[in-house]
């Protein structure tokens, strides 16, 4: 049985209301590729999967159970194994088994992951069997004329689709799967990139849409303008707080968030312990994690 909402609040560090929680999170990296390609994303896995050595940062499930025995006992106040990529969670089967393990070896930690949501409507029969406690969904846009500036093309069933035609099928499978596994009682986050020049304007909507589909919490998190959105610029403290104000009418907003490295560990904005734990870790300064 999932985690629910108000024990999230308590006891996860990225489901906290109001006040900064002390609770850590220990990030496994076992989610290499993706199936979207987000205009914003600078991920240093393919380019470092090139170079000899730093692949190594990706870590199997077997793995993935290890590194948590051993973040536990460096930081005593992770109360969450999270896996956020580098890549997307449901490409490849490795979260979904790393998680049935840390479930068996470790019942008490709270299991949260996070996705771009293509494929959740395929796997949220296994999410909800696997007891994941905590899920965040990226959305960026719930409109397609947006949401195309935002992800080129995504991949699905074996097709690629690119702009509307792509955004469409993203923005359909994000809500449908949304709906499914919140209905069945897992604890869904969604987080926004928010874009000054995108989608600033159209973010109260996307709040209000998660909110409909059963969304408790959301997350705000200001771009990092790099790769193909290296053109926009930072979202200023003022529209990140005007936002957020407008997302609070439709649902929960969660303020701390630190945009987590995907093998980041520790109290998040506190010490990080993860150079103890991976011991080639990937530098991934600046790159997203969905978080
Ligand atoms: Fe990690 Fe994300 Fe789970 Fe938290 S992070 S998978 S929900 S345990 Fe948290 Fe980091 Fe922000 Fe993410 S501070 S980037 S919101
Ligand atoms: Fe994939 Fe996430 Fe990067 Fe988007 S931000 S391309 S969903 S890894």
């Amino acid at each position: 049985m999932s985690k629910s909402f108000e024990k999230l609040k308590l006891f996860h560090p990225c489901f906290s209301v109001g006040e900064k929680s002390n609770n850590g999170r220990v990030h496994l990296p076992v989610s290499p590729g993706c199936n979207i390609s987000c205009n914003f994303c600078e991920r240093k896995i393919n380019d470092i999967d090139l170079r000899p050595g730093v692949a190594s940062a990706i870590i199997s499930p077997e793995e993935a159970v290890e590194v948590v025995r051993k973040a536990v006992e460096l930081c005593p106040d992770i109360t969450v194994a999270g896996v956020a990529g580098p890549g997307d969670t449901l490409v490849t089967p490795y979260a979904l088994q790393t998680f049935r393990l840390i479930k068996h070896e470790f019942p008490h930690i709270i299991k949260c992951m996070s996705t771009n949501g293509l494929l959740l409507p395929d796997y949220a029969d296994e999410i909800i069997g696997v007891g994941i406690d905590s899920l965040t969904v990226t959305v960026n846009a719930v409109d397609s004329a947006i949401e195309a500036e935002i992800c080129e093309s995504v991949s699905y069933h074996g097709v690629r689709y690119e702009g509307e035609e792509a955004a469409v099928i993203l923005i359909k499978n994000q809500l449908d799967g949304i709906r499914k596994v919140s209905t069945a009682g897992v604890t869904v986050k969604v987080n926004t990139v928010l874009i000054p020049e995108i989608n600033a304007s159209h973010v109260d909507e996307v709040a209000k849409a998660v909110s409909e589909a059963g969304a408790k919490i959301y997350n705000i998190i200001p771009l990092i303008p790099q790769h193909k959105l290296s053109w926009c610029s930072a979202p200023s403290c003022e529209l990140i707080s005007d936002t957020r104000e407008k997302a609070e009418e439709y649902i929960k907003v969660f303020r701390h968030c630190q945009r987590c490295r995907a093998d980041a560990a520790g109290i998040p904005g506190g010490t990080d312990v993860s150079r103890k734990l991976y011991i080639r870790p990937v530098r991934m300064e600046n790159t997203f994690s969905h978080g």
